[in-house]
């Protein structure tokens, strides 16, 4: 009878075993799957020349009303009626949502195993829902202020295109509309076109701007800029930096050493923002390695969150990462920034009605 007893045991064991490995095998084939088909190969350059369009709404953006794409993925989690233990077809569905959305292969297996073990006692949204919020527990506040009366800087960088000058255009308005004085320091030399573009910011949010000549030397630039901001008593310099791809070993060495100049008296680097563009996806993830170790960033700005399928992104990045997402960008107009909140952005993808 023991010995019975004994091999159903081991017999339920190895069941359970060879199922968890089959499904955590699948996880890993359909988000290969599904990457190959909706990823598309990224340019060597994202952007050549970029129009400047500094200002296309006023209005500040609800950003429920912006992610109508990153929403209608999960469609299917929010019309999922089932309530407690869920069986193996309702968590089928959830994993490939979530693997749709980019959410990431090991995200999606953490929140199914946690799914397997609770169920969902107030029905699968409201439990996706806490299991997204409890990855994105980061502290994400932002620093405004440097030490010792020095001038803060908040340094951008990012490959081309990624949407760094229009970010600190959108930021700009922000900090002279609570009343702070600001700098642009137009640090991607380049191409002229960029110092062009940030100078058309600077006028369309009053904020001053320090730039030069196509091919000048960014540190001399960053330089000046914070001479001007200290001579004026300004509060913020915010530091545009060239985006040419990131494996140009030039280029990080670039942004080093715009990082130490930056940093110099009488500045001081209080945020340096990695600026990445939410519809490349898992290879926005592959970017920022590459720029992690050189530029110390502090938090990432993920833009064109509008009209992207791939929400989950946010999730991916903070864990992958470790680095807070900061602030998210829902469109090209001025105020099209929005200061990140997980429940807020959980929400709009997850609540029935919005
Ligand atoms: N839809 C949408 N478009 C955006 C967003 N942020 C930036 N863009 C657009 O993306 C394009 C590139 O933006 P830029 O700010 O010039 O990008 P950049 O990183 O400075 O590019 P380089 O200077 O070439 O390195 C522009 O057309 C922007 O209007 C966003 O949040 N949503
Ligand atoms: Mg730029």
């Amino acid at each position: 009878m023991i010995v019975v007893v004994i091999i159903a045991a081991v017999l339920v064991v190895l069941a359970a075993t060879a199922m968890v490995v089959r499904h955590r095998r699948r996880a890993v084939a359909l988000a290969n799957a599904l990457a190959t088909a909706a990823r598309p190969a990224m340019p060597a350059v994202l952007v050549d020349e970029v129009a400047a369009r500094p200002t296309i709404s006023d209005e500040a953006p609800a950003i429920g009303q912006r992610l109508a794409s990153a929403r209608g993925v999960f469609d299917r989690v929010r019309s999922m009626t089932s309530v407690g233990t869920l069986g193996d077809d309702q968590l089928d569905v959830v994993e490939e949502v979530l693997l749709r959305s980019d959410v990431g292969v090991a995200t999606t297996n953490e929140i199914l195993d946690e799914l397997r073990a609770n169920g969902a006692p107030d029905g699968v949204a409201t439990a996706v829902r806490d299991a997204l919020l409890d990855s994105l527990s980061a502290d994400r506040s932002v620093e405004r202020h440097a030490q010792g009366g020095r001038v803060a800087v908040w340094l951008f960088v990012g490959v081309n295109g990624v949407g760094k000058t229009t970010t600190i255009g959108k930021l700009a308005q922000r900090l002279v509309d609570q009343g702070c004085s600001v700098v642009l320091a137009a640090g991607d030399t380049f191409r002229a076109a960029a110092a062009e573009q940030l100078d058309q910011w600077a006028q369309r949010t009053g904020a001053d701007i320090v730039r030069a000549g196509e091919g000048a030397d960014p540190g001399s630039v960053v330089h000046d800029a914070l001479g001007r901001a200290a001579a004026r008593g300004a509060d913020i310099v915010l530091a545009d930096t060239a985006g040419r791809r990131s494996n140009s070993t030039n280029l990080l060495d670039e942004l080093s050493k715009v990082r130490r100049v930056a940093d110099r008296e009488p500045g001081q680097v209080v945020e340096t923002f990695m600026v990445l563009d939410a519809t490349t996806g898992q290879n926005a993830l592959s970017q920022a390695r590459e720029f992690l170790a050189a530029a110390s960033v502090t938090g990432i700005v993920l833009t064109k969150l509008d009209g992207t399928a791939r929400g989950g992104i946010v999730v991916a990045i903070e864990r992958e990462l470790g680095i807070p997402v900061k602030f998210v960008g829902v469109g090209e107009g001025v105020h099209d920034l929005i200061v990140f909140e997980p429940e807020e952005f959980v929400d709009s993808l997850l609540r029935a009605s919005q």
